[in-house]
């Protein structure tokens, strides 16, 4: 699967401006925990097409009785389908939702060791973010479910430039505190199609700090 996943994308690739690998190995005892991609992808994509493959699932049991840590052991050959690998197309620019999984292992009727949300984001500055969050770690017969390790690889393309957001001053690919600074440090002064004047009456005021607002990220 792993080698039609690379066929497929090398075929997908042409035509495309701008192409990342992103490969996540992510690692937790049940905390939240996140994994950043050490390269960007182009921030600004009007679209990114992608695709994934589950390289590996590892649970770690501990023995409640004695304390003892049993090796890793992949599960990935358990999970449902649709966790073995997936592709699409998401609206960009960045920040933006590649794929959220909600893991439950095993199946019911059986009792689950895990639950909980894993997820892959296009961040503003072009990173990847890999992230485990909510999870629930279960055991049984005295075992402890108490470690999870995700791998993870991400073929991503960026297609086409997104209309840069009029709301993002800065930029930065949110519209946030740093903007609503900037339109405040102009507020109430006279200006000729400055940025911060959304709706060009002149100066900046209260229905541009609205419109500000109302497009809050
Ligand atoms: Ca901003
Ligand atoms: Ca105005």
């Amino acid at each position: 699967m792993f080698l039609s996943t690379l066929i497929v994308s090398t075929a997908l690739s042409q035509g495309n401006d701008s192409v990342e690998w992103f490969f996540f190995d992510l690692e937790t005892n049940g905390e939240t925990a996140e994994f950043f991609s050490t390269t960007p992808i182009r921030p600004n994509g009007e679209t990114y097409e992608f695709f994934w493959t589950l390289l590996s699932f590892e649970i770690q049991l501990t023995n409640e009785e004695t304390g003892f840590v049993f090796p890793w052991e992949d599960i990935s050959g358990d999970l449902p389908v649709e966790y073995f690998g997936g592709d699409g197309t998401v609206a960009g620019p960045a920040r933006c939702t590649i794929l959220e999984l909600n893991p439950t292992y095993p199946e019911p009727p059986e009792e689950p060791e895990i639950t909980g949300t894993v997820g892959l984001e296009i961040m503003p500055d072009g990173l990847g973010r890999f992230y485990a969050q909510d999870l629930v770690f279960g055991g049984y017969l005295g075992y402890a479910l108490t470690g999870l390790r995700v791998s993870l690889v991400a073929n991503i393309f960026a297609n086409g430039e997104a209309e840069p957001n009029p709301y993002d001053l800065n930029g930065d690919g949110v519209v946030g505190f740093v903007d609503l600074t900037q339109l405040l440090s102009a507020w109430g002064q006279p200006c000729n199609s400055c940025p911060e004047d959304f709706d060009g009456n002149g100066s900046v005021g209260f229905t541009d700090l609205t419109a500000l607002l109302s497009n809050w990220e």
